[in-house]
């Protein structure tokens, strides 16, 4: 039997952010803290930053970028970090944070004593509700924020006709729209709550966005009393709210959309409708998405009917490998909450967030953060779900275009560690942090996969120029390493690990060198599938063989730098993994194919440690995952689900609060279950002792195939592929040889057990 995929508490949630529960539809954001005296619901949108239209590009770079090479090629680091500092940074040096739209309160008289209470958050329909008795009357509260109508809906009802009574209001920490206001304006009227204003300045960047909420009130029985702050319901026996939120902003260059048509248009559209109707129609477009992915985990003892925040606690003892089960479902339910297309991509917090400086400006850091929100949506059968992060390159390369020709001289587009709402591209916060050019170029690795997973040639089409120009940007800014004689990234950094020579900054970090491996290879082969620009792909086959290879260390560890400076470098244990890049997410170094590089990928790691925050502990369950250790992944795992790691609301905790981690967290479970490259699947390759028996269906490999598995004893029990194109595949099930795979488009191709390891014979890979 599944269990529920449920979240659910006996208590309401005392801070927003740990423990309310999460709603959204990529636009709108809602958190739920479901306190039945004092309702919160946090409100979110997802274009609302700080700030306006801005382009940090710093031409002194240009001038500066010889002297900072030599410099670094003669080994003064720190000289080359201070004239880095001063003359490559960003103008502004920081970029402009996500904002909280603002708040919806409303308070419940009389509701400070009650029983038989709980909340939950119900996976299956993306529904948050509460329910419990105060003065003998059973209340009930039921949200959601539709896709499919782009509204949210809260209702709110009592089991006595008329016993409904409460006080509405709003509040925002941003501006109104006009000098004079410092506040957001508020209206209150019978039937409709307005709250309109405008963001703030921020580093010099003057706010030019305006924003607008309104949600409309649907009462039964009873009153709607306005009044100048606030509007009071009284004795109705439901109230629903249909609420819509938007600003005018279209793209990092246009701000031309009117947002009070935008949410006049959503309410007279949702008017239309009841709330069964847009309740059915959420559920149905939200299902279909949701649906079309299982996985079963076992159950084993009854923890799975505990409260989460309880089974989060208990979680240690080893009897509950359904939260693991849960923890992929949720990272899947929050894909879908915070990244749908036309909306923004996931940014840090993913699209929740109730504080006007949110840790690390809630934007996009790219060095690996943003990539590992992304790192579940193929293989849990949601494609759609990226949709964003390719408009958002597409926007980079535009912007990044300016970037590459001001700071470097080169044509294609750069991004450096970062960007934000208005898709900033050079490099911010510090060169430790910032000066590190590769960000772009990792992006667009996401545009291959998705083509990898997909098999779409319009998406190719599509990718081609990005991937053609992150490229470009390379070929005219890679230099020779004179040492080495091998081209470089100079200047760059391995992401914010300093080396031991007093600074980050460097030449040719292991991670740049795998990227471009990777940049090259992909855009030399979508090049050739649409038969596009040969020439260019001979200068690209040409650079990447002179690319820095990669190297073992004296520890026998993989080489982060070109130095061999990895057991000097002053934070051993630095949570950033980079060098492993080509572990995982890449696919360059395995144990199947390269057990040299695999075996010092692995003494990197015992070098690193396991402890480190959220999403470098995700990260480290891939990279094991990987390397077929399936306790040490676990293990792993099990540090992530910690309570010290996991809120209550099983938000991954980056002190305060950071949503990688959690996709991060469920890819590496995953991974633990099925991988993929191009041409070759493997079954379990990493299956813990804590999951002996297991059933996943609908999870995608890439080849564009689908599969269903399920094993028992730790043994494949059946397995079948619907593979969208013609190819052949090798199967690799426990460690068992491979076997081949032929498949037609569209045809399915089944194991049973009795065909288990001999189908088709056994043969062995080219
Ligand atoms: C990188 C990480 C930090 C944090 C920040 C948002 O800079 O090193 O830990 O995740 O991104």
């Amino acid at each position: 039997m599944t269990e529920p995929q449920i979240l659910w508490y006996e208590q309401p949630a005392q801070e927003a952010i740990t423990e309310g529960l999460p709603l959204g539809n990529g636009h709108l954001g809602l958190l739920v803290l479901g306190d039945p005296a004092h309702e919160r619901l946090v409100l979110n949108e997802s274009t609302l930053f700080d700030g306006g239209p801005y382009s940090p590009a710093n031409p002194a770079s240009r001038d500066s970028l010889g002297k900072v090479r030599e410099l670094i090629f003669q080994g003064d680091f720190r000289l080359a970090a201070m004239v880095a500092e001063s003359t490559m940074m960003g103008q502004p040096k920081k970029q402009l944070p996500y904002q909280p739209l603002g708040d919806l309160y409303l308070d419940f008289p009389r509701h400070e004593n009650y029983s038989q209470y709980r909340r939950e958050l119900n996976l299956e329909t993306a529904i948050a509700s509460t329910c419990y008795v105060a003065f003998g009357v059973e209340f009930t509260r039921e949200l959601f924020v539709s896709y499919a109508d782009k509204v949210l809906v809260a209702r709110f009802a009592c089991s006595t006709p008329g016993a409904l009574s409460c006080v509405l209001r709003l509040s925002s920490e941003q501006r109104g729209l006009y000098d004079w206001q410092d506040d957001a304006e508020r209206a209150y009227g019978v039937e409709r709550l307005v709250m309109r204003g405008r963001n703030r300045e921020k580093r010099g960047i003057e706010g030019a966005l305006r924003f607008e909420f309104a949600a409309d009130l649907r009462l039964e029985g009873g009153r709607a009393l306005p009044g100048e702050d606030s509007l009071s319901v009284r004795s109705a026996t439901s109230l629903v709210l249909v609420g819509a939120a938007a600003t005018n902003y279209r793209r990092y260059n246009d701000l031309s959309q009117d947002p009070r048509a935008v949410v006049e248009e959503r309410l007279a559209r949702a008017a239309t409708l009841t709330y069964e109707e847009l309740r059915a129609r959420h559920v149905d477009e939200y299902a279909a998405l949701y649906g079309r992915f299982h996985i079963d985990l076992g159950t084993v003892t009854t923890q799975a009917l505990k409260p989460t925040d309880q089974r989060i606690v208990e979680f240690q003892r080893g009897q509950d490998p359904a939260l693991c089960a849960l923890y992929v479902q949720y990272a899947r339910y929050l894909t879908l909450a915070c990244s749908r297309p036309s909306s923004q991509p996931s940014n840090l917090q993913g699209i929740w967030n109730d504080k006007r400086r949110p840790p690390w400006g809630g934007k996009y850091t790219i060095n690996i953060n943003t990539e590992m929100n992304y790192w579940p949506a193929h293989p849990g059968n949601l494609a759609e779900c990226t949709e964003p992060l390719f408009a958002l390159v597409e926007d980079l390369a535009e912007t990044g275009s300016l970037t590459a020709k001001v700071q470097y001289g080169a044509r294609g587009f750069v991004v450096h560690h970062n960007t934000d709402l208005w898709r900033a591209t050079a490099p911010v916060d510090g060169v430790e942090w910032g000066l590190w050019p590769t960000g772009g170029a990792w992006l667009c690795l996401h545009l291959w996969e998705h083509y990898q997973f997909t098999r779409s040639l319009p998406h190719l089409e599509r990718a081609y120029p990005l991937l053609k120009g992150a490229a470009e940007f390379f070929v005219d800014s890679l230099v020779i390493d004179p040492k080495s004689h091998f081209l470089v990234t100079c200047p760059s950094i391995s992401p914010e690990n300093q080396h031991p020579h007093g600074s980050a900054v460097c030449a040719g970090p292991a991670m740049d060198m795998a990227i471009l491996r990777d940049l090259f290879s992909a855009t030399i082969e979508a090049a050739k599938i649409l038969n596009r620009d040969p020439a260019f792909c001979d200068v690209l086959a040409e650079k990447r063989a002179m690319l820095a290879p990669y190297r073992v260390g004296k520890a026998g560890q993989l080489m982060e730098w070109q130095d061999d400076w990895d057991l000097e470098a002053p934070e051993p244990h630095h949570r950033h993994v980079s060098h492993l890049f080509g572990l995982h997410p890449s696919c360059q170094i395995s144990p199947h194919k390269t057990p040299e590089l695999a075996a010092a990928a692995k003494k990197t790691l015992e070098l690193r440690g396991d402890f480190a925050t959220g999403w470098s502990l995700a990260w480290k369950v891939n990279f094991w995952a990987r390397l077929g250790d399936a306790e040490r992944a676990y293990q792993l795992l099990c540090l992530l689900l910690h309570p010290e790691r996991s809120y209550t609301n099983l938000f991954d905790a980056h002190p305060p609060f950071q949503i990688d981690g959690n996709f991060g967290g469920a890819a590496g479970i995953l991974e633990m279950l099925i991988q993929s490259e191009p041409g070759r699947i493997h079954l379990l390759p990493a299956l813990p002792r804590a999951w002996p028996k297991g059933t996943v269906r609908g999870v995608r490999a890439r080849g564009a195939i689908s599969v269903d598995f399920a094993w028992e004893s730790a043994h494949i029990t059946s397995a079948s592929f619907r593979s969208s194109v013609d190819q052949e595949v090798w199967l690799v099930l426990h460690s068992s040889n491979p076997v081949k795979l032929s498949f037609t488009a569209g045809e399915v191709v089944a194991l049973e057990r009795s065909d288990i390891g001999c189908n088709q014979g056994v043969q062995s890979p080219p």
